[in-house]
Formats: structure tokens, C-alpha cells, sequence
């Protein structure tokens, strides 16, 4: 056993009882009651998981193992010379709510190279797709066609074990993950690379071998490692995480569920939001023609896009009710690295100017920017102008959030999601009940 896993299970024994104890002692304490709204409106708000992950406060934002962003980048090991922490001691923060040592990060590089290696028929699949295929139909159908290598399932064959089942899954996503950063980067190659691909360096983790795959410089290497640790939780409920967990409950495997999860990330109102903010402003720069927009302009462009009938971008959020801290840590990153950079100018003058108009709009209940409005232009400004592929990017993080969840919950055995529906004319019932009581 390496120590990650040696950790892990020392700290699920720790964990179970509580969850025992909460089920068989408190089972029947309510939390909350559900309106009407919340039934048609999507579940916002409904709380019905479970995750000690991470937590997302609308007003502070999210925090990963009760640390906030600044604190995670600060505590966490970094390669020597590096910004940014390693990916892996990320992985080893959100699976045991331990910062490792660098030591202990190190050893999970070293573990995860040693799975890195993608199988031949991954790529054979990938490239008997059509060449027109969305990046993110490439990335989920990869990790789908890898299931026959599943280790749960195979342990559910044998015969499943309820309190060793975290083992297989742990031993999946770990495989998973280690192998997401060259899928991506392959499906990169072949579609916008003219089919050249290039081999992983050994010697580098997890950041710096997928930037040295996409062909990108330093300090692409940082953008890789900062970009994948932003994007990797947002507690439960969001559409990904809230799919892989859902799949999993099933007693999928993590390929089953990893797969969904990344179908549910393609939507635009989900992670395809990010190269919607790029084709959006790409749209107003073809506009303009070249020419430096005014803040009028703009103001136009948005009240324009409003007024068609599309939201805007990268603004808004189901749970966030300020700024979103992975704007702001991205935003950061661009102050210091391109500040002068045209795109990072129009998306600054969006800040300035989208959250009074979304305001008078009267519709958004956030009207702040979300991760999506500020990523891609750090991409573009590396050289990754191809914004199909953002999501795939988006993916890569998201994985690390989610694969760390459905570990733990099979840990903690959580139960099958088996919600309950109602028909338009008992919830027209239930209203008429309602009125009937007031
Ligand atoms: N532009 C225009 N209208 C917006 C809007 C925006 N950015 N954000 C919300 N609205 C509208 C909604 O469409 C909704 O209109 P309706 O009543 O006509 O249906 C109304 O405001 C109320 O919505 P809400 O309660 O504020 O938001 P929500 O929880 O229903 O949806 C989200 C949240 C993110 C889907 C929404 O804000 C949105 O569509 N934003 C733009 C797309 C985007 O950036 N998505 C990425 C989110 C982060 C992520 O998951 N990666």
C-alpha cells in the first residue's frame, strides 16, 4: 500500500461511525423543507448530499478540505522553481484532508507515472471518430471505452464487499486520473496538431508532463497544475459532480461514472461556459473590427446578447452570490503575466461593466462573474486559441473532484439516488392544501 492509500483508510475507519451514527441515531431530523420552486426549479438549494470535500459558501466562495483557494496554492508542496503546487499533492489534500509533505506529494507523482501509460485501443478508438467530433464527445467516450479495465468491477464479480469496496474505486480513479492528462492531450494533437503527437517525459509530474505533451512552453507547465487545482471541486450538487456521484451510486464502476459526468460538464450552461465566454467575445472583437472597444460598446454588445434572448457567459451561478474565487485567482494570474494582453482587456471591461447591466436586467440572481468568464483567455494567451477543447481542460480538473467523491462514497456506502417525483397535479394539490391551511 503507498501511504496515500495507508492515510485514506486510516482516516475512512475514523469517518465511518459518524456516518453510522448519524443514519441510525438521526435518521429521521429534518434539514430542510422543500417549496415548489425548488421542485420545478432544478433542486436549487434542495440539501440532499453529502460531501466533506469541499464546501461552497455563496458569499466567501469554495473552499477545498475547509482550506480557501490562497490557502491551498500557499500550503501545498510546489515543484522546485514552480508557482504552483503539485497536482498530485492536490489529490492526496481532497482524498485525506491532509497537506502532504513534499515527500509524500512526491510519492504520488512517482505512483501516478507509473499508471500513466494510455492503452492502444484508447487511441485506436480515438482515431476511427470523425475528425468533427466535439473534444469532449473524444474525452467522455475515452474514459467510457477504458471500463474493461476496471478494478471495481471486477471486484463486484468476485463478490462484492460493501467495506472494501472503497479499495477498487480508489484504484480506478487512480488510474484514471494519472491517464487523463495524455487522453486530453493526444485528442488535442490529432485534432489541432496535424496528428503529431509527443511522448510524456518520465522525469515530470503531472502539470509539467501535460504541458510538455500539448507543446507547450513554461510557464504553461504552472497555467496546467493552477488551471487543474481551480477546477477540480465545487462540492456536490453542480451537474458533473452531482452525475459521476449518481452513476456511481448505481454501483457503476469509475469509468461509468466519470464518463457521465464529463457529458454533463459539455453543457453550455455547465463547463462548455468557458469557450462560450471566448466565441461570445471573439463575436464583439469581429465586431469591432480590431478597434479598442469603449465601455459603451460593450455595454451594447451585452444588452445585445440580452436581448436576443442568450444569457451571457461566464456570468452567473446557481449557489455563488459574489465573484467567484477562481475568477479572482485567475484574474491574479493575469494581472501578473498579462496584464497588457488585448483579450484580457475586453474580459476586464466585462467585469466592469456586465454585473450593473445583468442587474438592471433583473433576471440573474448572481450577477458576477463565474470561473468560465476569465480561463479561456489564459489558454489563448499560451497558444490554445482551439476553444472546442476548453471543456476537455475543464474535464481534466473536474475529474480530480469528482473521482476523490465517489471514492469516499463508496468508503461510506452511500445508498442508490432514487429522488422522489410528482405529478403537475399533486404539486397542484399540495398548493391548494397549502392555501386551504393559511
Ligand atoms: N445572463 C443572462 N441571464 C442570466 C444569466 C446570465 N449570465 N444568469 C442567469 N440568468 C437568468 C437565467 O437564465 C434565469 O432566467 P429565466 O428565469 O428566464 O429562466 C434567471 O436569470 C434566474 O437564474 P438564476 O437563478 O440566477 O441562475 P440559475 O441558478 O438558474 O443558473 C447558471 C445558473 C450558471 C446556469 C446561469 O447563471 C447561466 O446561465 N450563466 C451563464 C452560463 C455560465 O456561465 N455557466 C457556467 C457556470 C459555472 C460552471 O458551471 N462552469
Amino acid at each position: 500500500m503507498t501511504a496515500l492509500k495507508d492515510k485514506l483508510f486510516q482516516k475512512i475507519q475514523e469517518h465511518r461511525p459518524r456516518t453510522t451514527k448519524l443514519l441510525k441515531e438521526h435518521g429521521d431530523v429534518k434539514v430542510q423543507e422543500i417549496t415548489v420552486q425548488q421542485a420545478i426549479g432544478g433542486a436549487r438549494g434542495i440539501k440532499s448530499l453529502v460531501t466533506d470535500i469541499s464546501y461552497l459558501d455563496p458569499y466567501e466562495g469554495i473552499r477545498f478540505r475547509g482550506m480557501t483557494i490562497p490557502e491551498v496554492m500557499e500550503a501545498l508542496p510546489k515543484p522546485d522553481g514552480k508557482d504552483y503546487p503539485y497536482v498530485e499533492g492536490f489529490w492526496y489534500l481532497l482524498l485525506t484532508g491532509d497537506v502532504p509533505t513534499k515527500e509524500e506529494a512526491l510519492e504520488v507523482v512517482e505512483e501516478f507515472k507509473k499508471r500513466r501509460d494510455v492503452p492502444q485501443y484508447v487511441i485506436d478508438v480515438l482515431r476511427t471518430m470523425p475528425k468533427d467530433s466535439h473534444p469532449m464527445v473524444m474525452f467522455s467516450t475515452a474514459i467510457l471505452v477504458m471500463q474493461k479495465e476496471s478494478k471495481f468491477a471486477k471486484f463486484y464479480e468476485k463478490g462484492f464487499n460493501k467495506m472494501d469496496a472503497w479499495d477498487s474505486m480508489y484504484e480506478d480513479a487512480t488510474d484514471i486520473l494519472s491517464k487523463l492528462p495524455s487522453i486530453a492531450a493526444y485528442i488535442y494533437r490529432l485534432k489541432y496538431k496535424d496528428d503529431k503527437h509527443i511522448p510524456a517525459d518520465n522525469s515530470l509530474d503531472m502539470g509539467g508532463n501535460f504541458a510538455h505533451m500539448m507543446g507547450i512552453e513554461p510557464p504553461y507547465d504552472d497555467v496546467a497544475r493552477m488551471y487543474f487545482i481551480l477546477h477540480s471541486d465545487h462540492e456536490s450538487g453542480n451537474a458533473s459532480a452531482h452525475t459521476t456521484h449518481l452513476v456511481a451510486s448505481t454501483l457503476s464502476d469509475a469509468y461509468y461514472s466519470l464518463s457521465g459526468g464529463m457529458d454533463a460538464l459539455a453543457g453550455p450552461l455547465h463547463g462548455l461556459a468557458n469557450q462560450e465566454v471566448l466565441r461570445w467575445l471573439q463575436g464583439v472583437m469581429d465586431k469591432l473590427d480590431g478597434k479598442e472597444p469603449t465601455p459603451e460598446m460593450m455595454k451594447q454588445f451585452v444588452w445585445d446578447t440580452l436581448n436576443s434572448g442568450q444569457v451571457i457567459p461566464g456570468y452567473g451561478h446557481a449557489v455563488l452570490r459574489k465573484t467567484d474565487p477562481r475568477y479572482q485567482s485567475q484574474r491574479d494570474f493575469c494581472l501578473k503575466h498579462l496584464p497588457n494582453d488585448k483579450i484580457f482587456k475586453y474580459v476586464d471591461m466585462l467585469y466592469q461593466v456586465v454585473p450593473d447591466i445583468l442587474r438592471e436586467h433583473g433576471k440573474a440572481k448572481n450577477p458576477w462573474p463565474n470561473v468560465d468568464a476569465q480561463s479561456g483567455v489564459i489558454q489563448w494567451f499560451y497558444g490554445l486559441k482551439e476553444y472546442d477543447f476548453y471543456t476537455v481542460l475543464f474535464g481534466v480538473g473536474r475529474a480530480i473532484g469528482v473521482l476523490a467523491n465517489i471514492t469516499w462514497d463508496r468508503a461510506l456506502g452511500y445508498a442508490i439516488e432514487r429522488p422522489k417525483s410528482l405529478t403537475t397535479a399533486m404539486l397542484e394539490e399540495v398548493v391548494e392544501k397549502a392555501k386551504a391551511k393559511a
